[in-house]
C-alpha cells in the first residue's frame, strides 16, 4: 500500500483548460479499488475544498490521466474523474483537455522517443477506445512547452498540441445519434442527443429561459433551472442507452444561443452539475456536430462558416474545433490545444 511516507511519482500538468495529475499505470496499484482509493487520498476527496490533497476543488481541476505503453509504439490513456465532494472515481467519460498533456507526458517519461522537430504520439483513449494523433513540439528532441498559441480560458501563450481524432462518433453510446433521432422533445424541450466524443444533450438556451449571456455562477445559483436540467438529463441519459445516469458525469448538457462575438454560437455547459467555465474539447466536438447536423435542435441558431472550423463561444472566450460531416457521418474532428508541465515529483497521499 502506498502511504504518506512512501509517496508515488506524479506529474501535474495543465492540459487545455483543465488541470490534472498524470501517472504511469505501473506506478499505481493494479487493483482498481485500491487505485481509486489511493487517488481519492491523493486528491483530498471527498471534501469541498480538497484542502488535504492536490485537487483544486472543482471538477476541472480534479482529474487524472493514467498512461501506459500501447501497441506499436502508441500509448494508452485512461482518464479518471475524481469527484470533489463524493468518494467516487469515474472512468465513464473521456477528457480532451487532459488529453493535451498525454503526448508531452509520454515523451517525458520515455514511452515515446522524441523527434528532432515535432513528435507524433498515437494515443488510444482507453475510456472509449477512440484513437488520436497528438503532434507535440520537440525541437532538439525535448518537449517544448513555451510557444505562441493562445487558447481562450488560459492566460498567455504556449506551444501548440495538435489533436487529430479518429472515430469520435458514438465513442460512448455506440452511435453519433444514440437515440436514433436528430431532434426530439425531452421534458418539453427540443434537444439533440449527440455523441461525437462526448455524450451531450444539446438544446436551445431560449427554451429554458436562458439568454446565453449569464455567468456560470448565475446559472449554478438558479435552483429551478438546475432541477429542470437534471430531470431532463436523467430522461435523455436513459434514451441514449446510458441507463440511470444519476451517479455519472455523462451526458453533459449544453445550452446553445446565437453567437455574440463572431463565432458559430454561444454555449453554457453543465458537466453535469457544475457549469463549465469554458467548454470541454470533446464536448465542443459533439456540440459542433450537432450544429452541422441537418434537422438538429440547434442548427437554426448557429452561424456556420463554409470551412470545417466551428468557433464555439463559451463563458471565457471560444474554442475552435474542426468537424466535417458527410450527411450524418462524421469524417473528421480536430483541435489545437496547449499543455504545460507544472511540477514533476512525488505525491504523498494522506
Ligand atoms: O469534453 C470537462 C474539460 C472537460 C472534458 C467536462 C473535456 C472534453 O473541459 O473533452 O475536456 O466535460 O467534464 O476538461
Amino acid at each position: 500500500m502506498v502511504t504518506g511516507r512512501t509517496g508515488i511519482p506524479c506529474m501535474i500538468m495543465r492540459g487545455g483548460t483543465s488541470k490534472g495529475l498524470y501517472f504511469l499505470a505501473d506506478d499505481l496499484p493494479g487493483d482498481r479499488e485500491e487505485r481509486d482509493e489511493l487517488l481519492l487520498r491523493i486528491m483530498g476527496s471527498p471534501d469541498d475544498r480538497q484542502i488535504d490533497g492536490l485537487g483544486g476543488a472543482h471538477p476541472l481541476t480534479s482529474k487524472v490521466a493514467v498512461v501506459s505503453p500501447g501497441d506499436d509504439g502508441s500509448v494508452d490513456y485512461l482518464f479518471l474523474q475524481v469527484f470533489v465532494d463524493q468518494a467516487l472515481v469515474s472512468d465513464q467519460q473521456n477528457c480532451g483537455n487532459i488529453l493535451a498533456g498525454v503526448g508531452p507526458f509520454a515523451i517525458e517519461r520515455g514511452l515515446v522517443a522524441a523527434g528532432q522537430d515535432t513528435t507524433s504520439v498515437r494515443i488510444t483513449m482507453a475510456n472509449t477506445g477512440g484513437v488520436v494523433a497528438a503532434t507535440v513540439r520537440t525541437p532538439g528532441g525535448e518537449v517544448r512547452y513555451d510557444g505562441d498559441v493562445a487558447i481562450a480560458g488560459v492566460p498567455g501563450t504556449a506551444a501548440p498540441v495538435v489533436l487529430d481524432f479518429q472515430g469520435t462518433a458514438g465513442s460512448t453510446c455506440g452511435a453519433l445519434l444514440p437515440t436514433g433521432h436528430v431532434s426530439e422533445v425531452v421534458d418539453g424541450v427540443t434537444v439533440t442527443c449527440v455523441d461525437n466524443g462526448m455524450p451531450v444533450v444539446v438544446m436551445p438556451a431560449a427554451q429554458l429561459g436562458v439568454t446565453g449571456a449569464e455567468s456560470p455562477e448565475e446559472l449554478e445559483n438558479d435552483a429551478p433551472l438546475r432541477r429542470r436540467l437534471e430531470a431532463l438529463r436523467l430522461e435523455a441519459g436513459r434514451r441514449m442507452g446510458l441507463g440511470d445516469v444519476s451517479d455519472t458525469t455523462v451526458p453533459k448538457l449544453t445550452m446553445v444561443s446565437p453567437p455574440r462575438s463572431g463565432g458559430a454560437c454561444g454555449t453554457r455547459t453543465f458537466i453535469p452539475h457544475r457549469c463549465h467555465t469554458s467548454i470541454g474539447v470533446l464536448g465542443a466536438a459533439s456540440v459542433a456536430a450537432a450544429l452541422r447536423l441537418p434537422g438538429s435542435a440547434v442548427g437554426g441558431i448557429a452561424e456556420l462558416s463554409d470551412g470545417p472550423r466551428v468557433r464555439v463561444e463559451h463563458p471565457t472566450g471560444y474554442l475552435d474545433v474542426e468537424v466535417e460531416l458527410d450527411g450524418h457521418d462524421v469524417t473528421r474532428t480536430g483541435v489545437v490545444r496547449t499543455a504545460r508541465k507544472l511540477i514533476d515529483g512525488t505525491a504523498y497521499p494522506r
